[in-house]
């Protein structure tokens, strides 16, 4: 069994530990696949480089994917462990704002999983929770993982489809499909972030309670304004900026080689 670490608030990466704590506690409810720890560890090495903020172009992408979904016809946010584990209760509020439904969709379907995950969901408000069980049961065959099985009355039906922490393949099938794929990766390199409609190069955790936030905003919009902030969206350009907001933080720390003061010494 993992036990907490305890961690100080004095902690210079306190909060990051009280993250990994999260996740690893999921593993053994059986939420998180033992991969989506190292998956947050790949995620974890891009949010240092970005400088572990949500950046104002981060910010663009996330008005443009509330409003892409409230504009959904059928909008549907795909929930996975690492996901469920880390913002069950953003997920719940932005089905609620956005009238999208929760479906369960996993690369590592091993049994219980999505029980466990519609568990968490059901905890944190969510009445409704599909692709549990038997319910996942059309397919999407040009998906090579588990992630093919997926509920007819979700992500097969759904004009737009949230896919948080990704992997490249079911997004660029998504695509294919003609729907709005939106993702949250911080890695803009991956395939995900290259194939998704919208991307938002962030922590998701730090995303989460944004995206709900212009969700509950943007509701009161017609629909034609809506419209003009969806297309004046370019995911080129929002990839374009993560990627030189990482090299010119990393030019200008490389100028300086060290950067953390020690303190408390003569
Ligand atoms: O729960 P399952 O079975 O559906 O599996 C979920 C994982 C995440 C294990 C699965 O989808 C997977 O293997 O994903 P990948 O291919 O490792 O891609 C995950 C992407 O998410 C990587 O590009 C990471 O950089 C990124 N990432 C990880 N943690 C975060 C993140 N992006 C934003 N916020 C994070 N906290």
């Amino acid at each position: 069994m993992t036990r907490g670490t305890h961690v100080s608030d004095r902690h210079p990466r306190a909060e990051s530990i009280r993250i990994r704590e999260r996740l690893t506690k999921h593993v053994e409810t059986g939420v998180v696949a033992l991969a989506g720890l190292i998956a947050h560890g790949r995620g974890e090495a891009f949010d240092y480089i970005l400088g572990e903020r949500t950046t104002s172009s981060a910010m663009r992408a996330i008005t443009s994917a509330a409003a892409a979904l409230l504009l959904a016809r059928r909008p549907v946010l795909s929930v996975n462990g690492n996901v469920a584990a880390l913002c069950a209760k953003e997920l719940v509020e932005l089905a609620e704002a956005s009238g999208a439904k929760l479906e369960v969709n996993l690369f590592h379907r091993l049994p219980g999983r999505d029980s466990a995950i519609e568990e968490l969901l059901r905890d944190a408000g969510a009445e409704e929770v599909l692709g549990v069980g038997d319910a996942a049961s059309a397919r999407i065959d040009e998906v090579n993982s588990d992630r093919r099985r997926v509920d007819p009355r979700g992500i097969l039906a759904a004009d737009a489809v949230f896919v948080p922490l990704e992997d490249g393949d079911r997004a660029e099938a998504l695509r294919r499909m003609d729907k709005t794929v939106i993702a949250v990766d911080l890695n803009p390199l991956s395939r995900t972030a290259q194939l998704a409609s919208i991307t938002i190069v962030d922590n998701v955790v730090r995303a989460m309670p944004l995206l709900v936030s212009e969700a509950e905003r943007l509701r009161a919009l017609r629909v034609e304004e809506l419209r003009t902030i969806v297309s004046a969206f370019s995911n080129r350009d929002a990839l374009s900026d993560a990627m030189r907001l990482m090299e010119e933080r990393l030019h200008t720390l490389s100028e300086k080689g060290v950067y953390i003061e020690l303190h408390g010494r003569e």
